[in-house]
């Protein structure tokens, strides 16, 4: 396939400033005329031939200008429509009409059906699958749509902007007109037409402008985009709040379809969302589910401002889009429930998908240089660490500092497609500092580590700290120059409060209002001297997780059994008792792995009774604290030679320990949190619910039995309840008749519910232990499985593939032939969904040699298959590359 290169961009020769669209819907035979009102770039001489993208169109005619064009004019290929000589004057018009069968469109991009409606997807490149077009992100256009239909199977007709009229047309049919005066990319171009029902509300913005709001949902669901529409509300009013930023259409509108290749769209005034993250309610979803909810629909209005009214100028920038709103995304969340705990579930988001893409073969820069399928950048990198690196920002230049940069973007940037650059340039503006080193994060692949040592001279009252920071470059030949990196930092004295110093010497240090003290690191060295030190100090650092960085090795043991109970930031103490935690997982690892039993050190069962039996810290936090480490997480620390089995049975019996151990501090745990008022999906029920459930787990290790898990599946009144029961039951006791019936009484009550039964399928597909294999072979078969669907494929293959270390890396490769006879079929029809699916395969250098060689075997043969989509190839090969 051919590479793309950022070095290459250029401007379009020709801009669009109108596109008038008109769609006759039909099932298999859509007909689409665009009328493009083109203006040729000054500078570009007059004549110069002008390619539209095209992908898989049947065109049927163009006119230039009111003329037909001849075929001398104009040629047209699937993929490319060719205007030979077009007009030399500045401005043209350009009618293209083309057919599309939206039915035939499995890869869920461009115009598709979902549940007997139309429905589009064009972000990245899915506008050309409908019309030939300048399909890039650069070339802004107004747009007029005007949709016809059936109007008794199509009654509801929407595109972006605001309603401008409707009516009949006879024989049936009816339609609708759009306009959205905002200029934008084709990528934000949406159509919906089908039969829903409709939640509708209002907002009122702080300069009082009006807006109506519309969630679509399946008829009868609608009370089910209850807590949707609060969210969408809360995001509007925070937005404006903190950013200061207001919505700037009459209508904002939210479409809930069942078949979505990803979790949400932002196309402009018309979000389109995967349903699974608009439909709740208690009977249904879970916390988690209700936390995706808030967190998504947040993101996409979010977009309006960042991605929208400033876009991206081309799809090497996608962080500047993506970044950014996951970080104001996170920020939301944070607002709305407990910061920490949510920086807590970040971060380790963070390590769990981003930090081995950024170690492993499929590791690139946060702003890429090169890519063959844009479709495979939608990654942890360009997502959360971009989001990290917009929060080292806010970390260096304050909260004013930040806010004047953010300001002057919006400002200066409005109405724009704008790089990475431009959006530096605005904060070293405001905040008059320069950020050259700083924008390495953007094109350094990989994750930095840093080696800090710490000395204490009682005599001189001078605290010494070393840093050494060092990057491994993941890609051969990437440049591995040394970054700025943000350490917030405290110099913890007796009992946890910070010690005062009188100056430091050896880095950059910045102190901004009500903020915790920053080392600035921008060397491979440094020597930190703080002077006027009254006692050994305790060094806490990377306070809040102030970067996307490693540490090894770790601080000393006993600094960190001091910061587990002392340290006064709540993520770095919950840091501290992870990483103690992580140390005693590996020595349970290597001692499974010599035949010997796995058990949790002494110093580890107090300070986890000590936690447990902490009132004073809230609920969910102490949810966190007592979740050990997952299974993923020791084998990236482990790095090599993975034995996913030893890690299994490592965690497992360092689980065993704990719960035995602190049995009585969770019995009182799981009674005291018995749920008292009706269900409230709000922050603090969540907290009850997590760690009432933590509590459930540990007791049914410590007895060695699943009856609590029963006793609690009985006793649930909702889904966070009900689905951790039938879990902890059927991971615990597969076999068990118990298990077997509360399965079967789930699948009975949601048989009807799609993104319920998919909660099914995860805890099927993920159950520890070889013969899990065969099961989910056999669920392909199951009734409401289907192989067209992505959210089905993602809960039963991905979860089985990502959430399953022990049976997907069986030891005699069925796993990861499973996994890739998955993937070989799903590409015939969604590239997109196989080439995601087999980034599982990304770790497979990383286990030990019989292992490794099945995998490499199982990729191999997928590649050498005869139709290997071009999203699936990029993957593959750079996999083993
Ligand atoms: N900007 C969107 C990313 C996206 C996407 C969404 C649905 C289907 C295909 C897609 N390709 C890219 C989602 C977001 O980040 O908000
Ligand atoms: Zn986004």
């Amino acid at each position: 396939g051919q590479v793309i290169r950022l070095g290459d961009y250029r401007p379009s020769d020709y801009l669009i400033d109108k596109t008038d669209l008109v769609f006759r819907l039909d099932p298999t035979r859509t007909r689409v005329t665009a009328k493009l009102q083109m203006r040729r770039r000054a500078g570009v001489a007059p004549g110069t031939p002008l390619t539209l993208d095209g992908d898989g169109l049947t065109f049927v005619g163009a006119r230039i200008d009111g003329a037909d064009a001849g075929d001398n004019a104009v040629s047209a290929t699937a993929d490319a429509l060719v205007v030979n000589a077009p007009p030399a004057s500045e401005t043209f018009t350009l009618e293209i009409e083309t057919v599309v069968d939206p039915t035939a469109n499995t890869q869920l991009m461009g115009l598709y059906r979902t549940g007997g409606n139309y429905c589009t997807q064009c972000e990245a490149e899915g506008f050309r699958r409908i019309t030939y077009f300048l399909d890039r992100p650069d070339v802004l256009s107004v747009y007029a749509v005007r949709i016809e239909a059936d109007r008794k199977d199509v009654p509801l007709l929407l595109s972006n902007g605001n309603p401008v009229e409707n009516g009949d047309l006879g024989d049936g049919r009816h339609y609708a007109v759009w306009h959205d005066p905002h200029p934008k990319p084709s990528y934000l171009f949406a159509l919906f037409a089908g039969n829903l029902g409709v939640v509708e509300d209002e907002f009122t913005t702080a300069s009082g402008r009006l807006v109506t709001l519309k969630i679509y949902v399946e008829h009868g669901k609608e009370p089910r985009a209850a807590y949707a529409m609060d969210a969408l509300k809360r995001s509007m009013r925070w937005d404006e709040e903190r950013f200061g930023l207001e919505y700037d259409l009459d209508i904002f509108q939210i479409v809930a379809v069942s078949d979505f290749n990803m979790g949400a769209m932002e196309n402009k005034g018309l979000n389109i969302f995967n349903d699974k993250y608009v439909l709740a309610d208690p009977r249904t979803a879970t916390d988690q589910d209700y936390a995706s909810i808030e967190a998504i629909i947040a993101h996409e209005y979010f977009h309006n401002w960042t991605g929208n009214r400033i876009t991206c100028r081309d799809w090497f920038q996608l962080c500047l889009k993506e970044g950014l709103t996951v970080y104001r995304d996170q920020e939301f969340s944070a607002d709305m429930r407990s910061r920490p705990v949510k920086r807590i579930g970040d971060v380790r988001l963070l390590r769990a998908h981003q930090f081995p893409e950024d170690s492993g073969p499929l590791a690139h820069p946060v702003r890429p240089r090169t890519y063959r399928e844009i479709n495979n950048f939608y990654t942890a990198t360009v997502y959360e660490k971009g989001a990290e690196i917009v929060r080292m920002l806010r970390t260096l230049l304050g909260a004013k500092g930040f806010a004047a940069g953010m300001d002057l973007y919006f400002q200066r940037h409005d109405g724009e497609a704008a790089t990475i650059e431009q959006f530096l340039a605005c904060f070293a503006e405001a905040a008059q500092t320069d950020l050259t080193q700083f924008a390495l994060w953007y094109d350094q692949p990989g994750t930095p580590n840093l080696a800090i040592t710490t000395r204490y001279d009682r005599t001189a009252r001078t605290f010494a700290v070393t840093v050494n920071q060092s990057l491994k470059p993941p890609v051969a030949g990437t440049p591995n120059a040394p970054m700025v990196i943000p350490i917030a930092f405290a110099l913890a004295g007796k009992n946890g409060s910070t010690l005062d110093h009188d100056a430091v010497s050896g880095a950059r240090t910045m102190q901004h209002e009500g903020e915790d003290g920053v080392l600035v690191i921008t060397e491979p060295k440094h020597e930190i001297v703080f002077t006027g030190i009254a006692e050994e100090p305790v060094l806490s650092v990377l306070r809040g997780f102030s970067a996307p960085v490693t540490r090894v090795p770790q601080a000393p043991t006993r600094d960190r059994f001091f910061l587990a109970r002392h340290d006064s930031d709540p993520f770095s103490r919950w840091e501290a008792l992870n990483s103690l935690a992580m140390e005693d997982l590996i020595k349970a690892t290597r001692a499974v792995s010599a035949g010997d039993p796995a058990a949790a050190s002494d110093a580890l069962v107090d300070i986890f009774s000590a936690v447990a039996g902490d009132g004073t810290f809230d609920n969910a936090y102490r949810a966190l604290c007592l979740t050990l480490p997952a299974e993923t997480d020791i084998a990236r620390e482990i790095g090599r030679d993975i034995d996913p089995d030893a890690i299994n049975k490592a965690r497992r019996g360092v689980t065993e320990h704990l719960a035995k151990a602190c049995e009585r501090v969770f019995a009182r745990i799981y009674h005291e949190l018995q749920p008292r008022n009706a269900y409230d999906p709000g922050a603090e029920g969540a907290g009850r619910r997590a760690l009432r459930n933590v509590a459930l787990t540990m007791l049914c290790h410590a007895a060695r039995s699943t009856d609590l898990a029963e006793q609690a599946l009985a006793e649930a009144d909702n889904m966070t309840d009900r689905a951790h029961a039938l879990m902890v039951l059927t991971h615990l006791a597969p076999e068990s008749e118990a298990a077997a019936q509360a399965l079967e009484a789930f699948r009975t009550a949601f048989r009807a519910e799609p993104i319920v039964l998919d909660k099914w399928f995860t805890i099927q597909a993920t159950v520890p232990r070889a013969e899990t294999v065969e099961t989910v072979q056999a669920l392909t078969k199951a009734p409401g499985f289907s192989w067209d669907n992505p959210n089905r494929l993602r809960s039963l293959i991905g979860a089985f593939a990502t959430g399953n270390p022990v049976a997907f890396n069986r030891a005699d490769g069925k796993g990861y032939e499973l996994l890739c006879a998955a993937i070989r079929r799903i590409d015939a029809k969604n590239p997109q969904v196989a080439a995601r699916l087999m980034t599982a395969m990304r770790a497979w250098r990383n286990l030990e040699p019989g292992r490794r060689q099945r995998a490499k075997t199982a990729i191999e043969s997928l590649r050498r298959g005869d139709r290997v989509s071009r999203d699936l190839a990029d993957i593959i090969d750079r996999t083993l590359a």
